[in-house]
């Protein structure tokens, strides 16, 4: 009787599980700042990094079994010695890593862009410690790769343009090969351009990734640059040196046919992966937009791949990523959901490496240290940052500080670059809101306020932006008028990083023991619901 009461339960519950397991996923699988993304696999699990820029730490690695559900398990760079970063503006530091696993040791390659050129770090644990970078000489230029051939012969590709070309036409870049000696931790032998794209006028030649798919050698580049013709191109060879071949059917994939208003722009930079079953599929970056804007930077998306001969075809039956699709056959795996309202975890970023510990958490509550240094200056800044992942969000802390000094604030900020910020500060006697656009600092508003306790809250519904103070969560009032996240958002100078919201504290070029208690921090997705 028992035995069969076990069966039965076993079996509703494998029913009820199965009815909870979706068929499809979404997209973006990684929302918010998470460009250039890159892949490999170890047998069931899969890894995945991003770019980080000039936030630390950097380097954000990811693991799933499913392809869909990510959980963020560590970071390339995460001591301060590893590299420096100071000075580093938003839109440079870490660029396109590449991500691949051979014989027992994870490496990523990757470049510091305006701080130290190309370099690759190692770890037996994908979740780290990671090595200090080692720096690759006579390698110029952005987005290197490896690739192991079959004789355990290892290779860099890169994009260069720093080629002078008689026959030039605007964005011509070049893709090289060289071997590389990993225990020489050199490159070794001559380096040869291989292609500049496939078309005789192709752009911004990058992110190229070799592979060996049925014998033949498929190098897969970015074109195009990483905007509005933004492209996927394959090319085929023999041999590894080459001739690389372009594919007719290129670009195999571009959402630059789709027009300016198609909401899922600028799609490239893509990696690919084979599943145990033997299934392809592509990790590359896109960028959502919101009335044709960019708020959140760009982020990491997953297309299914089939191989028709040599072929990769993207999405057959459809030719674009999807914002929602049939997922991988894999065993759905979600990871835990965060704990909130008190999260501190992993998922914080400094801007440029700080070289000393400004915060701590101690139990629910973060004590962050009033530093000298400002967000308005390039030093590393006491800040602590969450990506945005949502188009509409709320974020609200709960914070204590009290000062008599006018040099002081604490507060909440919403961050893209030194530049282009908005920061809600606990001053002295105030609440202050200030906007920063393109350098230039304006007090939006200001209001008196004594209490040391306040509650700060940003909500943001596609462009519209507005902040709220208070003594209390039922006694929010608004601070300023609706304010606009286009100040915020992509532009010519501004694309390549990401949103941030979070927590910033600063004593303004003077020495501070002053500290402030981040007592919670609270982010979560909104629905449409502000009125203007
Ligand atoms: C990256 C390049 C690119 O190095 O943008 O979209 C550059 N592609 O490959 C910075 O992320």
């Amino acid at each position: 009787m028992k035995k069969v009461f076990t069966v039965i339960l076993f079996c509703c519950l494998t029913w009820a599980n199965a009815q909870d397991i979706p068929e499809t996923f979404r997209n973006p699988i990684l929302p918010g700042f998470n460009p250039d993304p890159s892949i490999c696999r170890v047998e069931d699990d899969y890894y995945l990094v991003t770019s980080s820029f000039a936030w630390y730490p950097g380097l954000p690695i990811y693991h799933s079994k499913d392809l869909t559900n990510w959980k963020l398990i560590g970071h390339g760079i995460e001591r301060s010695d590893q590299l420096d970063m100071s000075s580093v503006v938003e839109k440079n530091g870490i660029w396109a890593p590449t991500i691949r696993y051979h014989n027992g040791v994870f490496y990523i390659i990757t470049t510091c862009n305006t701080c130290g050129g190309n370099f690759y770090i190692t770890a037996r644990n994908p979740a780290g410690p990671w090595s200090d970078p080692v720096w690759l000489e006579n390698a110029p230029g952005i987005d290197p790769s490896l690739f192991w051939d079959d004789d355990g012969k290892c290779y860099y590709t890169g994009n260069r343009w720093d080629i002078k070309y008689s026959d030039s036409w605007p964005g011509k870049c070049t893709i090289w090969i060289q071997q590389i000696n990993l225990e020489e931790q050199k490159l070794v032998g001559e380096p040869k351009m291989l292609i500049h794209g496939h078309a005789n006028n192709a752009r911004y030649a990058e992110a190229p990734h070799i592979y060996k798919v049925n014998g033949r050698y498929l190098l897969m580049i970015g074109e195009g640059g990483t905007d509005e013709n933004h492209s996927v191109t394959v090319h085929h060879s023999n041999s590894i040196f080459g001739p690389y071949v372009a594919d007719q059917i290129n670009p195999v994939l571009t959402h630059r046919h789709l027009g300016k208003d198609y909401p899922l722009q600028a799609i490239g930079h893509a990696d690919l992966v084979q599943t145990q079953h033997g299934e392809w599929w592509s990790v590359m970056l896109g960028k959502r937009t919101v009335s044709n804007k960019v708020p959140l930077g760009r982020e990491t998306f997953l297309c299914k791949v089939d191989f028709e001969g040599a072929t990769p075809i993207f999405n057959a039956g459809y030719g674009k990523v999807l914002l929602k699709q049939q997922r991988p056959n894999l065993p759905w795996t979600p990871w835990d959901e965060k704990k909130v309202p008190y999260y501190w975890d992993k998922s914080w970023y400094a801007v440029r490496a700080p070289q000393y510990p400004f915060y701590k958490i101690i139990g629910n509550k973060l004590e962050m240290q009033l530093m000298k240094e400002s967000v308005d200056s390039l030093s590393a800044v006491p800040i602590l940052l969450q990506r945005v992942t949502d188009h509409y969000f709320q974020a609200m802390t709960k914070l204590s500080m009290k000062t008599t000094l006018a040099n002081e604030h604490a507060g909440l900020i919403l961050y893209r670059t030194t530049d282009n910020y908005y920061f809600l500060a606990k001053e002295k006697s105030t609440i202050a809101l200030y906007r920063k656009t393109e350098g230039e600092r304006q007090l939006v508003e200001q209001v008196p306020y004594d209490k040391a306790d306040v509650y700060f809250q940003v909500r943001v519904t596609g462009l519209d932006i507005r902040f709220y103070f208070g003594a209390s969560e039922t006694q929010m009032e608004p601070i300023g008028k609706i304010q606009d996240l286009t100040t915020l958002a992509d532009s010519p100078i501004n694309r390549f990083n990401g949103l941030g919201v979070g927590l910033y504290a600063s004593s303004n070029n003077q020495l501070s023991k002053n500290k402030v208690v981040y007592k919670e921090f609270v982010y979560g997705k909104l629905k449409n619901e502000l009125k203007k």
